[in-house]
């Protein structure tokens, strides 16, 4: 179902022309009140109402996290705090947390936004939306809580209580959609299994994840194991938490709410613009925020988008599936990876489970990369044969995808740690042992 019609249904040319007004509205009161673009606009002669058009846009030099770090805890807010009625933080996945505030204005649209989320995966006001993100400072429960109120479902707010007692809330409260991180949901599926549930007795049809990365490996695991349809929501606390972008029931890329937030993909090495369907860093500017616009903000998040319109009859850009932020990358012996390569290898290894880390250390001078990755079940582990063949099978096939040998640790199943909020998928310890 389509939440706002008016908007999401928008044709291109009346969208471009709204966003350039919100745009100028926006650059106006940045200059007027975030004394951090007051300079940066003089510094670079930018004047807000000569901006009239999306291009011109790339005038404006990117704000990035260390810019917002710059500016702890409040100078990057254009409203007096007296207006702000929210504030939340990120959750620090790579480096230390920033601070994000929202007027009453902000939350209204951001509750809006999060219906339009749950509205695209087919969720309305019968539906009993259980939300096991983390209520606190991380914007995952909040923006869903929201959200789902303003449809009309009830509301189930169990944040991050252990899976055990999600799977008994599920089953007794008759739960119908999950709305959680992927790795949750992943170790809320394996208890289900454990405490040998009968899907009969869970009602449940729909999930909606995201705030970190996963494969369609994973959706599929998922969607088996807890009996749902998955969809991939994306977002981030510096623009607005999630309600950025979302998947439809076509779930060919994430539909991006553009009457709030306008997008560029520019080259993560350059800078430099790309054109639609190149890969590259999604950098978003707000539109609509009060408390803490954002003006070229560089996600580190890797994409590309996709122009074509969309069968579901939403007429808005789609950006692909994020596999990876341009800071994941490590480089092993020369070569630049990226988890989502390696995760996509073992995708095809056959009796390997979709859960994996990546430790790197350096040993005598040399850098070595180990792959610790879960088998199967019904791998038993004194069947050394087997298990050898399915190291080798990993080792060769990275050897043959990227030229550099790895070593491949095979633990039992359920071995790895899992997590509750994001999960940590490359431990890199050079530098502590230089
Ligand atoms: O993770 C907001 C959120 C909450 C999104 C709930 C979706 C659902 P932060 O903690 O600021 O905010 O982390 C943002 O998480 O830059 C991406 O790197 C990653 N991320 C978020 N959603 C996805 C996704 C929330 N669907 C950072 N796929 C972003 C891949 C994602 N990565």
């Amino acid at each position: 179902m389509i939440w706002n019609i008016e908007y999401e249904t928008m044709a291109r040319e009346d969208i471009r022309q709204l966003q350039i007004e919100r745009l100028q509205s926006t650059l106006n009161r940045v200059y007027k009140n975030v004394p951090y673009y007051k300079a940066l606009f003089d510094e670079y002669h930018i004047i807000p109402e000569e901006i009239n058009s999306i291009a011109d846009l790339r005038q404006i030099p990117f704000t990035t996290k260390a810019t917002l770090r710059e500016n702890y805890p409040y100078g990057m807010f254009a409203v007096p705090l007296r207006e702000v009625v929210r504030i939340h933080s990120s959750s620090g996945t790579t480096g230390k947390p920033t601070v994000v505030g929202y007027t009453r204005n902000d939350l209204k649209h951001w509750s809006e936004l999060m219906a339009r989320v749950l509205a695209a995966a087919g969720v309305t006001k019968d539906d009993t939306v259980q939300i096991a993100f983390d209520y606190g400072l991380f914007t995952g429960g909040f923006g869903f809580h929201y959200g789902a109120e303003l449809i009309g479902a009830s509301v189930v707010p169990t944040s991050l209580a252990a899976p055990e007692k999600q799977i008994h809330i599920m089953r007794d409260y008759r739960t119908t959609v999950l709305a959680c991180s992927p790795s949750f949901a992943l170790a809320i599926a394996e208890k289900l299994k454990e405490l040998k549930i009968n899907r009969n007795e869970l009602v449940m049809r729909i999930g909606i994840f995201g705030s970190e990365p996963w494969s369609e490996k994973l959706r599929s695991s998922i969607q088996n194991d807890l009996f749902i349809d998955a969809y991939d929501t994306y977002g981030l606390s510096e623009i607005m938490g999630p309600g950025v972008a979302s998947e439809c029931d076509r779930k060919n890329g994430l539909h991006l709410f553009e009457d709030h937030y306008i997008a560029e993909i520019i080259d993560p090495d350059t800078g430099k613009v790309l054109p639609p369907g190149e890969m590259g860093e999604l950098v978003l500017t707000t539109i609509t925020k009060e408390a803490m616009p954002m003006i070229r903000y560089r996600t580190g998040d890797l994409t590309k988008m996709i122009e074509e319109s969309c069968p579901c009859g939403r007429k808005s850009l789609r950006l692909a599936r994020f596999t990876t932020r341009s800071d994941d990358m490590f480089i092993i012996h020369g070569v630049k990876l990226f988890p989502s390569q390696i995760e996509s290898i073992l995708a095809t290894v056959e009796h390997t489970e979709p859960h994996y880390q990546l430790i790197i250390e350096r040993e005598g001078g040399m850098d070595e990369l180990e792959i610790q990755v879960e088998v199967s079940e019904n791998i038993v582990f004194d069947e050394v044969k087997k298990l050898m063949k399915i190291q080798d099978e990993i080792k060769q096939r990275i050897f043959e995808e990227y030229g550099i040998h790895v070593k491949v640790k095979l633990v039992e199943s359920k071995r790895l740690e899992r997590t509750q909020g994001k999960i940590k998928r490359v431990i890199d310890r050079r530098n502590q042992q230089q």
